[in-house]
């Protein structure tokens, strides 16, 4: 039989080294850090931790259940809704609206945004957006999917109902944006506006621990993320562009879930693009379901996050939930470098 080792036989530093930081922990020690914290956007990051954990199971179970398939309805932009995309609205929905953070709630599943009761007493401050399935064209293929969310404060009086001019803000105003990724593993990544970070579902704690502290783009890293079958598609300045990281020998890693290849950049380096085509002149991505979020996210990792026009995606004013947008984002000496094909071959405007 072994001895087994005494507690006191760890020196400090491996002891701390194993020691488990979890999502919960992590968002109360950081709300620690703000004298005039109420507490409501912590209690609303942990909703949202909870919500994720709800659709991982159904995500995990999709194979097993007769849960995939679609579901012969259309959301609002006009794509196929899957069963799994109306699940995870509908878990994340029940999430946010019990605890009382929240005043409203805009989908990318549902056409209008979703006022939420006030709870008798509670000021609710914040509006949450969410893409609850993004990718859901691989849903049923058992490829990697996620959720965006992202978090703005009202601009409407805390005392009555929420309106649209909450939602239609600025990314540059954005309190917090997420996503998590339903990979080999379940990883939720997120940024409040210092610095980003990563945790990873242990499904035998149940728990996302900490396991990306400070997320930084690489300088380095040579990928390029498009849909090259519509190369025919683009506008000259994209095909120029793609045609260079050809020439370059660059490598091209294209999922179509936008989570996903969001992910490999943040970790290995490189550009993803969405740019506009026939079918979607203005891009085919959502400003305030998936470019906003994921730019704020990008940006406080190191990188860059611009559109087609030259516009960092953060400053665009949305007109409407669903407005689309372009995208070209990643390692900043990568967008600087589409930025000057842009220039050189864009036709005048
Ligand atoms: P969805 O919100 O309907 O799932 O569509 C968004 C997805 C993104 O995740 C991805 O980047 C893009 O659509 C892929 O589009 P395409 O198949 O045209 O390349
Ligand atoms: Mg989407």
């Amino acid at each position: 039989m072994g001895k087994g080792v005494s507690l006191q036989h760890l020196n400090h530093n491996e002891f701390s080294m194993k020691k488990i930081v979890t999502l919960d922990e992590f968002i109360i020690n950081s709300q620690t850090t703000y004298s005039d914290s109420t507490g409501q956007l912590t209690r609303l990051l942990r909703d949202l931790g909870i919500a994720a954990k709800i659709i991982n199971r159904e995500v995990n179970l999709a194979g097993l259940v007769n849960i995939i398939g679609v579901a012969n309805v259309e959301n609002q932009s006009g794509d196929e809704v899957k069963k799994l995309d109306i699940f995870a609205n509908e878990r994340m929905m029940e999430c946010l609206t019990m605890s009382g953070e929240v005043c409203g709630i805009a989908s990318e599943e549902l056409e209008d945004f979703v006022k939420v009761p006030k709870i008798p007493g509670k000021d609710s401050n914040y509006v949450v957006i969410i893409d609850p399935l993004d990718g859901s064209s691989n849903i049923d293929v058992n490829v990697s999917v996620g959720t965006i969310f992202s978090i703005f404060r009202r601009k409407s009086p805390a005392t009555g109902e929420c309106d649209i001019n909450d939602f239609l803000q600025k990314g540059s105003e954005l309190v917090a944006a997420g996503y998590v990724l339903y990979g080999t593993s379940t990883i939720l990544v997120y940024t409040t506006g210092e610095g980003v970070n990563g945790f990873t579902l242990d499904p035998s704690i149940g728990e996302f621990c900490l396991s990306h502290p400070n997320i930084k783009i690489p300088e380095r890293g040579n990928y390029y993320s498009v849909n090259q079958g519509y190369y025919l598609k683009f506008d000259l300045e994209m095909r120029r562009y793609i045609d260079h990281c050809s020439d370059l020998n660059l490598g091209l890693r294209y999922i179509g879930s936008m989570v996903s290849d969001i992910h490999r950049i943040m970790f290995h380096g490189g550009i993803f693009l969405y740019p506009s085509t026939r079918k979607y002149p203005k891009g085919k991505l959502r400003l305030l379901y998936e470019c906003a979020p994921i730019s704020m996210i990008v940006e406080q990792a190191g990188g860059a996050s611009m559109d087609c026009n030259l516009k960092r995606i953060l400053d665009l004013s949305p007109g409407s939930l669903h407005e689309r947008c372009t995208v070209v984002m990643g390692r900043p000496a990568m967008v600087k470098e589409m930025k000057e094909f842009i220039e050189k071959y864009s036709a005048p405007k």
